[in-house]
Order: structure tokens, then C-alpha cells, then sequence
């Protein structure tokens, strides 16, 4: 139970218990808490917003809520209750944030430490991007992002460039794309996007632009700094610019949750080692299991329905344990034989971390 922080206003609907509120605006899930069935309940799911959220009134009346749309050859804006008569699509994915395992690396990048728990996998529902676009006379010439902007309000006398939450991607993540009303059933939470958020599958959480405002086909990157110096992958010690990659795509990777609590002896005997696995842009394929710290490897089983590449799956494996100290780790593999690495990848901002010895776990046998 979290005695530091109380959940904010805007998530004091999250279950408490199973939530470590970092500040009002990142707050992760407990190791232990994301459940079995490979979806994670919407009041365990994380939540990270780079500035604080709009208003709760922008949830009053969700259906009248506008979308401009624009690098169209008919720019225009779509309220979500027109979005619900172009199309209908849902996606499982996991929503990851770009930092989830920061906490893992040794030169305390700033941001938040998350360790494992800025990530879930839920179902969106709402529009193809593709259905949206065709809706508005299709693609203007010679576009390559499709850019998202979120609908905050910009404080007054500040360069919105340093502050607003606009994010390009290239138009190959158009493909799955949708704007999403509704996730798990339930209408779009304002935390998690509501009235209306993108998806973009398989890529990292800061590319699914929440309350998202405005939709544009573009020539070039979005000139905001989260899209031009944060979110780039740049060597320890240097800022990131322009020149170094955004982050963008997922890669595979998989972590155990249970069991994972070192202050909880597990009982000698039968032991469910479970967690979860996701391949990024391609479906993970395999996943193994390790007892002993990576010497040795176990081919796990994947548990319940398979939602599509862009899901995580639930995977298990049954060990016989003794009494005595043991390191469990898992390694995934997707189906284009993308291996997660043993070492994380060393960066400024501690992005992307998908080390398996880095999410490995000691638990005690008793
Ligand atoms: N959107 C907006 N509008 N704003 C903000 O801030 N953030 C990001 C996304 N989107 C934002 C947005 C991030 S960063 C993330 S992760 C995500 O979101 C999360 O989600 P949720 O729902 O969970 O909260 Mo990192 O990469």
C-alpha cells in the first residue's frame, strides 16, 4: 500500500493498492497488480501525462468534442459523434511509456523511475486514421508524418513550442492507426485520453496523443521540443537534438510479475512463474524462463487468447522449487526473430529498456 502520495483528482478512480503514485502526473502499476488474463484492468493501468491534464469539464460532453483535421485536400473538423458514423475498429496494444524500466539504468537518467509498471495492455475502440483521412479527401501531396496534438491549454506567455504535447510519426504507423473513444468497453477516461485519444500500436505511449485536438498530415516533424530534443535516443551525458533517433517503435520484450515480491517467501514445491511478453511491431512468438539467472533457459507457455501483434500475452511456466534463492528472468522472441537482449541499450533519457537481466527478479524458496 502506498503511503507516500494520494492518487490525483483526475485517477482517484484507480485502485489505490495496486498503484505507486510517483507525482499527480506519473503514476505506475505494482509488479503484482496487472492480473492473468493478458488485459489489464482499466483502474490498474498507468498513467503518465508530461503537463497536467485539461479541465474534467473537457468530459462533459464527449460526442461534441473536435478534431481538426488538416495536410488533407478537405481540411476540416470532425466532432467524435461524426468519428462514429466513418468507421469502427478495436485494437489490443500495449500502451508502454517510453521510460517504463528508467529505473534500471545505473546513471539515473531524470524522469520518473519507472521500474515495470508504465506499461498495460488494453483494447481501444474508436475510427481508423485511414477512414478519417478518406473522409476528408484523402492525403494532401508529398506529406511524411502524421503529427497529433494534444489538447491541453497552453498557459498564456509561454512559447508553446517548449510546452505542447505534439508528437510525428511516420505515415507507415497510419496503417493500424485509430481515434479511440472508448477502451476495455468503457468510454475514454479523461486520464487515459478522453473525450478522444490516437493510437498508434506498437509504438511507445508519447506517440498516442491524448485529448487529442488536432490531426495533421505533414512535411516535416513537429517543431515542438517534445518531439524535437526529448524523446531522442542519445549517448549518456549529451542532450538529444534533431540528429539522434526518436523514439518510435517498440522493441520486444517480456518480465515476470509473479512471483516477484522479495518480501513475500514463496512456499516450496509447485510454483507458477507468470508474466507477460509483447514483439513490438511483429507478435511475440516465444518466450523462456529462467531459474537461475540466465544460465539455463525453459521454453514458458503462452496462457489464454491471442488480441494481435500489437497485445502482450500471458505466459507461464511450472517449476518445482526447493528451498533456497533463485533469479527468475524471461526472454522473449517475436516472429521476426527479434530477440530481447540480455543488456539494455545505454541512453541519455533511459529510454526503451527491454534487458531481461535488468527485469529479473530474486525471490526466496521456503
Ligand atoms: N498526450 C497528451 N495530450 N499529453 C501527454 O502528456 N503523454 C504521453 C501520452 N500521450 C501525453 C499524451 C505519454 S509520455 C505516455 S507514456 C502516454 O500518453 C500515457 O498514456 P496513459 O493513458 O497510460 O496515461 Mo511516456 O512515452
Amino acid at each position: 500500500v502506498s503511503a507516500e502520495k494520494p492518487l490525483p483528482d483526475y485517477a482517484k478512480w484507480k485502485n489505490a493498492d495496486s498503484m505507486i503514485v510517483h507525482s499527480a502526473n506519473t503514476i505506475e502499476t505494482r509488479r503484482t497488480a496487472f492480473g492473468s488474463s493478458g488485459i489489464t484492468p482499466l483502474d490498474r493501468l498507468f498513467v503518465r501525462n508530461n503537463v497536467s491534464p485539461p479541465a474534467a469539464s473537457i468530459m462533459d460532453n464527449p460526442g461534441a468534442w473536435q478534431v481538426e483535421v488538416s495536410g488533407v485536400v478537405k481540411p476540416r473538423s470532425f466532432t467524435v459523434d461524426e468519428l462514429k458514423t466513418l468507421g469502427l475498429a478495436s485494437v489490443a496494444v500495449v500502451m508502454q511509456c517510453s521510460g517504463n524500466g528508467r529505473g534500471y539504468f545505473p546513471h539515473k537518467p531524470s524522469g520518473t523511475q519507472w521500474t515495470v509498471g508504465a506499461a498495460g495492455c488494453v483494447v481501444f475502440t474508436g475510427v481508423p486514421v485511414k477512414a478519417v483521412l478518406a473522409a476528408a479527401g484523402g492525403m494532401a501531396k508529398g506529406m511524411a508524418y502524421m503529427t497529433s496534438t494534444g489538447g491541453e491549454t497552453i498557459p498564456a506567455g509561454i512559447d508553446a513550442k517548449t510546452v505542447m504535447v505534439e508528437r510525428s510519426v511516420p505515415l507507415s504507423a497510419m496503417e493500424d492507426a485509430i481515434l479511440a473513444w472508448e477502451v476495455n468497453g468503457e468510454p475514454l477516461p479523461l486520464a487515459h485520453g478522453g473525450p478522444l485519444r490516437i493510437i498508434v500500436p506498437g509504438y511507445t505511449g508519447v506517440n498516442s496523443i491524448k485529448y487529442i485536438k488536432h490531426l495533421a498530415f505533414t512535411k516535416e516533424q513537429s517543431p515542438a521540443n517534445i518531439q524535437q530534443n526529448s524523446y531522442r535516443f542519445s549517448p549518456v551525458g549529451v542532450k538529444g537534438t534533431p540528429a539522434h533517433d526518436s523514439i518510435w517503435e517498440m522493441p520486444p520484450k517480456s518480465w515476470i510479475n509473479l512471483p516477484s515480491d522479495p518480501k513475500q517467501p514463496v512456499k516450496a514445491g509447485k510454483v507458477q512463474i507468470s508474466g507477460v511478453a509483447m514483439g513490438g511491431m511483429h507478435a511475440a512468438k516465444t518466450v523462456e524462463v529462467s531459474i537461475d539467472g540466465g544460465k539455463s533457459w525453459h521454453a514458458a507457455k503462452f496462457v489464454g487468447p491471442d488480441l494481435g501483434k500489437y497485445a502482450w500475452r500471458e505466459f507461464v511456466f511450472q517449476a518445482d522449487l526447493k528451498p533456497g534463492t533463485y533469479e527468475l528472468a524471461s526472454r522473449t522472441t517475436n516472429t521476426k526473430g527479434q530477440k530481447q537482449p540480455k543488456e539494455r541499450l545505454e541512453n541519455n533519457r533511459g529510454y526503451i529498456n527491454n534487458s531481461w537481466l535488468d527485469h529479473a527478479v530474486k525471490i526466496t524458496v521456503a
